[in-house]
């Protein structure tokens, strides 16, 4: 290129979580086409496609700007690369030729005639088939995760998303469902962001009552099946957190699992599931023992990124919006990071009137809903009230339940299994579903 000749703009988005020769490949074309802007993808955009990365959008940049191929390099927050383009006017957008198909289709149509309006063109190399950062996630899936990472998950993931969904699991299998599945509808993917460890299902697993029976230590010590399983965030139900003495080796043993988050409820005494009908006997703690329940726990945290979410019973017990907003008033400022504002009507009425005025609080906090109750709301007007995790508390377990007792009757009524190969997993299936 002569000396005074203005270098052509050369714009490429990446996502750049584990860099590869592929990476390079595209960078190295694109720069010899001239100076090269990267959009680098912010964990929002990229979760709005795929799963969040492994590492963080500074981590990323830092190794993205210090390649030799690479000018500057600026945030794309979203999968759609027109506002960047309109912005920068790029002569050329370089992008590897694996997105004529798939959920990225209609963003490279967008990219095209974007282009077209300044005479700009699209490059496509060839993509490397060796080589792609999917493979290798999976590869990593394989090893796990650690602790650390997995616990700074769930803060990452409320930043980068509108709003997250936590599954109920139960054991290390369902664990694996919720790590696994993925679905795309409307062209967007959509997946579990996380595992609710519900002392209801883990109680019920064992046979016993949801009323602290089953001890944290034999709940935890499920749990670790899970961890070994998995490397979603788990928000860890903890009940009432026990006696105050109590919570900080609770929170330092799920801290340190890389548990990401525990719920406490304020409630008293002996304990009784929130959506049994007779209330009578349950009692609320004071503001002042919960707020110090709530300071001890946060006290007790050996990372920054554990979270300590407060669960408010007054709507439970009855009690008014009023006693429920004087409440997380009290819990947030006492060091919550987010209410859990618990229902058991069937409409999300009271949540809803709740949030609308502790929106305008100052001691707002993400709010996390658990619609058991009133399971006809749909997460879209969740988020348009405020709510940022949504946990289907229970369903795993109450899907397997009815199937698996179906199947004992059956076997019992015909002496013989065949009628029934066809509504389960063939051995095969069951075989091969962990290599
Ligand atoms: C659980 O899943 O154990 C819960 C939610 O705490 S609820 O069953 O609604 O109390
Ligand atoms: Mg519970």
């Amino acid at each position: 290129m002569k000396k005074n000749q203005i270098k052509k703009k050369v714009y490429v988005g990446l996502a750049a979580d584990i860099m590869h020769e592929g990476h390079i490949n595209i960078l190295r074309i694109a720069s010899n086409l001239g100076e090269v802007t990267v959009g680098l993808l912010t964990d929002q955009a990229i979760s709005s496609y795929k799963k969040l990365p492994h590492l963080s959008y500074n981590q990323r940049k830092v190794v993205i700007k210090n390649l030799k191929f690479v000018k500057n390099v600026i945030p794309q927050t979203t999968l759609d690369y027109r506002p960047n383009l309109k912005i920068i006017k790029p002569n050329f957008v370089v992008h590897g030729d694996d997105w004529k198909s798939g959920i990225q289709k209609i963003t490279r149509n967008q990219v095209i005639k974007t282009l077209k309006q300044w005479g700009g063109k699209l490059i496509e190399p060839k993509y490397t088939k060796s080589i792609s950062s999917s493979q290798i996630k999976e590869k990593i899936y394989k090893v796990g995760t650690t602790p650390d990472v997995r616990r700074l998950k769930l803060k990452r993931l409320i930043d980068a998303k509108k709003i997250l969904r936590f599954l109920e699991s139960h054991s290390a299998l369902t664990g694996i469902i919720i790590e696994k599945l993925k679905v795309v509808k409307k062209n967007k993917f959509l997946e579990f962001d996380g595992m609710w460890s519900s002392s209801l299902t883990d109680s019920a697993l064992r046979g016993k009552p949801d009323n602290q029976s089953v001890d944290y230590s034999v709940r935890i010590n499920g749990l670790s099946e899970t961890l070994d399983a998995t490397t979603k965030p788990i928000i860890f139900d903890g009940d009432n957190g026990g006696r105050i003495e109590h919570i900080p080796f609770l929170i330092k043993t799920l801290d340190r699992l890389g548990v990401s988050a525990i719920i406490l409820e304020d409630k008293i005494g002996l304990k009784k599931n929130s959506l049994f009908k007779n209330q009578k006997g349950t009692k609320q703690d004071t503001i002042k023992n919960f707020s110090k329940k709530i300071i001890k726990a946060c006290d007790s945290k050996i990372s920054e990124d554990f979270f300590v979410i407060a669960r408010i019973e007054s709507f439970i017990l009855n009690k008014n919006i009023e006693d429920a907003l004087k409440r997380a008033n009290a819990y947030s400022k006492a060091g919550a990071d987010a209410i859990l504002i618990h229902s058991k009507e069937n409409t999300p009425k009271q949540i809803f009137d709740f949030s609308k005025k502790f929106k305008n609080s100052k001691y707002f906090k993400p709010l996390v809903a658990v619609p058991s109750t009133y399971s006809n709301t749909s997460e879209k007007e969740l988020v348009k009230h405020g709510f940022k995790i949504v946990i289907y508390a229970n369903h795993l377990l109450r899907a397997a339940y009815p199937s698996m007792k179906t199947v004992a009757k059956e076997i019992l009524i015909n002496g013989k299994t065949s009628m029934i190969e066809k509504k389960i997993s063939s051995i095969n299936e069951i075989i091969n579903l962990i290599k």
